[in-house]
């Protein structure tokens, strides 16, 4: 719940805060009636900023932070005055059923899924942070131990410490995921058709140090020198890494480290998109209730994929009920999962920003993630579509989808290929005629099985009604080099315009 101070009481708080600096506690504060300029200038200049709006920024400061906040002729409302404070009280409320993961929960949680399902989950750990914790991650699929080369993507969480709800979502997807295997027709079929990665806990350390010291922190915990710990690992990826939105100073929360990828946390995660290669992924964090979409690292950055990134979106937006937006429009800053995930390795990459308030009292975990474990599942889905036909996608996959995969990516990509460029409605059309061709070798040999299944649904399908006279194309060819081909087969797909 947030507290509200009087502009009073906000000014005796300043002027005690100022007498004993070194120790004064970070305060949330929001700042209304700024103009958009202010909201971006503050953004830009790398303050730890919780939520923006067009008019406003609700922003983690220092008193003395606070004293050098570009606004005029604003009064910052302070929301809550001492965030230790606010972390020690969330702490104190949890009850059994109703509680944070910890590393150690965690890990344990991770321990007993794998092990309850082994056909199906493989945990492994992807390095270890700069305390030595693992990073854990679990591969689901059904066949874990083999690189299918089928629609993947990344679900994570816990990049930032305090952002304690945001691996909950991660670790709910996964056991439900999990759970119904066998059972939920949809589930079944995700675990069957793709392979999904889980990194509930990118920054354990900072997780552990924020839980077990009462600490509102949000690095990683690198000692970075006599008085400074910790890295934002959120400011810390590849992609046109600078210094917007972000600090070279190792005191202030966006500190962005000596160089991309300084960190054994982000180096992590690369190593393993590097070697899956996601077409999608949702990184968790908290707050704002905001489903953002690249680039980020600068307002109005051209990007060939906005069209499909917005739509996929606005999709999980229908789920949680979130705002979808660019994240630039949250605040411009580099070095964001989302910006390398997208540029350097052409994952259509989002950030879900959960909640209300950084961390909700442990009774809402519950109902947090029941809304936004429905929108990991439908971009599950759709890594599997989007995923193929983004003008930026990987078109080698073409060729190892299943049917109703296949299907259901020419269905989308057709839908969208309207709101795109010139040029990527062309690359999205070759896109979408090779996977045409797979979707006809699936069906023709199907259909040569005596099923007709695919067949029948590819009728019912127009956008997909090119694929008719390749199934005939590939069923006459199968005749004309021999093959036993049943001619009222032919005669069927041959009379079907
Ligand atoms: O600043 C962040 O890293 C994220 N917000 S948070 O309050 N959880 O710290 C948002 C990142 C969104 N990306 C960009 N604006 N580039
Ligand atoms: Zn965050």
């Amino acid at each position: 719940m947030k507290r509200f101070l009087t502009c009073v009481g906000l000014v005796s708080f300043l002027t005690a805060g100022a007498l004993f600096a070194a120790e004064s506690p970070k305060e949330l504060v929001r700042v209304d009636g700024l103009s958009l300029a202010q909201v971006r200038a503050i953004g830009m200049k790398g303050y730890d900023v919780a939520k923006a709006g067009r008019d406003y920024v609700e922003v983690v400061v220092t008193p003395q932070e606070l004293k050098s906040l570009p606004i005029t002729k604003t009064t910052p409302k302070v929301l809550i005055p001492d965030m230790d404070a606010y972390i020690a009280g969330v702490l104190s409320k949890q009850v059994r059923g109703a509680a944070y993961f910890t590393y150690d929960t965690m890990t344990a949680a991770l321990k007993d899924m794998a092990q309850k399902y082994p056909n199906i989950a493989r945990l492994s750990s992807i390095g270890k942070s700069i305390e030595g914790r693992e990073i854990w991650a679990v591969k689901v699929s059904n066949n874990p131990d083999k690189d299918q080369k089928i629609p993947a993507a990344l679900i994570m969480g816990a990049h930032h410490s305090r952002e304690w709800i945001s691996d909950e979502v991660p670790m709910e997807a996964l056991k439900q995921m999990l759970a119904g295997y066998g059972k939920d027709e949809t589930l079944t079929r995700l675990v069957n058709t793709r392979e999904t990665w889980f990194v509930p806990m990118v920054n354990p350390d900072g997780i552990t140090y924020s839980q077990t010291k009462s600490k509102y922190w949000r690095k990683n915990r690198r000692k970075v020198d006599a008085n400074n710990y910790g890295v934002d690992p959120n400011r810390n990826y590849g992609w046109h890494w600078g210094n917007v939105g972000a600090s070279s100073d190792p005191s202030q929360d966006t500190y962005h480290g000596t160089g991309p990828f300084s960190e054994p946390e982000t180096s992590a995660i690369k190593a393993l998109a590097e070697r899956e290669h996601f077409q999608a992924s949702i990184s968790f964090h908290s707050y704002s209730e905001l489903v953002l979409y690249p680039f980020g690292y600068g307002n109005d950055i051209p990007c060939s994929d906005t069209a499909t990134l917005s739509k996929l979106a606005g999709e999980m937006a229908s789920f949680n009920h979130y705002t979808p937006e660019n994240s630039a429009t949250l605040y411009p800053a580099m070095g964001d999962s989302d910006d390398w995930l997208y540029g350097s390795c052409k994952t259509l990459a989002f950030t879900i920003e959960l909640a209300t308030e950084f961390i909700p009292s442990p009774d809402k975990i519950a109902g947090i993630t029941a809304l936004n474990v429905p929108a990991v599942f439908h971009l599950i889905d759709k890594a599997g579509t989007y995923g193929l036909t983004t003008p930026t996608g990987d078109a080698s996959l073409a060729s190892h989808v299943d049917a109703k995969t296949a299907l259901a990516a020419i269905s989308d990509g057709t839908a969208l290929s309207a709101s795109l460029s010139e040029d990527s409605r062309i690359e999205t059309g070759d896109r979408i005629q090779a996977i045409g061709r797979h979707l006809a070798e699936l069906t023709a040999a199907e259909m040569a099985q005596g099923n007709s299944e695919t067949w029948e649904q590819i009728k019912n399908t127009p956008a997909a009604s090119f694929v008719k006279s390749l199934v005939r194309d590939c069923l006459t060819f199968s005749a004309v080099h021999g093959d036993k081909v049943d001619p009222a087969l032919l005669n069927e797909v041959s009379s079907t315009r």
